[in-house]
């Protein structure tokens, strides 16, 4: 017989499984909409996951194995269905992934019955966190992730290690785990995105060296490396793409988000950018484009942030973050942004791919200087005043 109270928490999760999201008629930029509700929560998380429900064997229906947050999600659209594969972080704070589905990109995402059991081939990983889903012109999908180990050369209890793991399928069922990326100049990955087009005949990605676990030290941004064999991907040299700049929103760090987006006038990236406050580092979500020869190239860069945190996105675990992993283009040239807010839960912002083009190519770069900065916004309020003027 089934427990009482596991029918009511069914029915509570069910009515918002079943909750239709709408664009936040508050929010206005004229880039994208930003939605009502979270697309992915903890309370997303089937009941199976969590709870024992015999109740010869869980008498008070206790969660016995808790969910603390989904979060950072790799995206990818597959046969007219929505998937995000969820970093989902158990209470015990070690994070797996979830394959979620939709039919509309903005609500109704149920996960399939059982998370993602990757093959256990890396004895020394502890953790594993924010894949990027790329379907790749070879044919297979990959998933590239963070691999995390202790650090073992160390005292230190918190020390670790974070590599870039890959995994392949091709229907997100049956997953190939392949050797980690080997960078031979950078000591640490994180933030490691596969580009999807063969460039020169190479796998190419989009790496983050780092010199420590959290401080990126002298990595400079985001970098891009070339590799031959995907199945034992070592890089040599990365080339820098988006740097990390002085007073800008990239000045503690930035990193590789969703894979690109191929348009007529280059790849657009949506990455995210840190900065450092009195209260913290502040992580923010920025847009730009490289070369569509030369993808390591950057062709574009707007000045500032495309998302920030706003009203209840501030305050989570890890407060007054947004961070994406994961974009979706549609067959209408729709995009469907997916970030998480706080390392607590998963959003979605929809624009266009034109107005994705409008805003990369269009929006002036950041001059660097505040000087310079007001020159540029009496320059736009000057040609504004002189509109106006001529419409009288
Ligand atoms: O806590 C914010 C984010 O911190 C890390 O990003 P980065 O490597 O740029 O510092 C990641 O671990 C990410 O998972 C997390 O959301």
């Amino acid at each position: 017989m089934l427990h009482k109270r596991y029918e009511e928490e069914l029915k509570k999760q069910e009515t918002l499984l079943c909750r239709k999201n709408e664009a936040d008629p508050d929010f206005y930029n004229g880039v994208y909409d930003r939605y009502r509700y979270p697309v992915l929560t903890r309370e997303h998380i089937p009941l199976t996951w969590q709870y024992d429900l015999n109740p010869q064997t869980n008498p008070y229906f206790m969660k016995r194995l808790g969910i603390n947050a989904v979060m950072n999600s790799g995206a990818i659209y597959l046969n007219g269905k929505y998937y995000l594969v969820a970093r989902i972080e158990g209470d015990d704070r070690k994070s797996f992934f979830g394959v979620a589905e939709s039919d509309n990109g903005v609500d109704g995402f149920r996960f399939w019955d059982y998370p993602i059991l990757l093959p256990d081939t890396c004895p020394e990983e502890t953790n594993v966190y924010d894949m990027r889903l790329t379907k790749h012109e070879d044919g297979y999908i990959y998933g590239v992730f963070c691999s995390e180990s202790k650090d073992t050369t160390t005292s230190d209890l918190s020390a670790a290690v974070a590599a870039a793991g890959i995994v392949r399928t091709k229907d997100l069922k049956e997953w190939e785990r392949l050797a980690n990326l080997v960078t031979l100049r950078s000591p640490q990955q994180r933030n490691v995105v596969l580009h999807p087009e063969f460039v020169d005949g190479k796998y190419a990605f989009y790496t983050r060296p780092m010199d420590d676990f959290i401080d990126t030290g002298s990595g400079g941004g985001i970098g891009f490396g070339l590799c031959e064999d995907i199945t034992h991907a070592v890089i040599d040299e990365e080339k820098m793409t988006s740097l990390r700049k002085y007073h800008t929103i990239t000045e503690a760090k930035n990193g590789a988000g969703a894979v690109p987006i191929r348009t007529q006038r280059g790849w657009i990236h949506i990455a995210h950018g840190v900065r450092n406050t009195a209260a913290g580092l502040r992580y923010v979500i920025y847009a730009f484009a490289t070369d569509l020869k030369d993808p390591s190239r950057v062709n574009a860069e707007p000045s500032g942030l495309l998302i920030r945190p706003r009203q209840q996105e501030r305050v989570g675990d890890v407060s007054n973050v947004v961070f994406t992993n994961g974009a979706i283009v549609n067959e209408k040239g729709e995009v469907y942004i997916y970030y998480a807010s706080c390392d607590t839960r998963m959003h979605v912002a929809v624009t266009t791919v034109d107005k994705l083009m409008d805003y990369v190519f269009n929006t002036p770069s950041d001059p660097l200087r505040s000087v310079e900065c007001v020159a540029q916004r009496c320059e736009l309020i000057r040609r504004n005043l002189e509109f106006l003027e001529g419409q009288r």
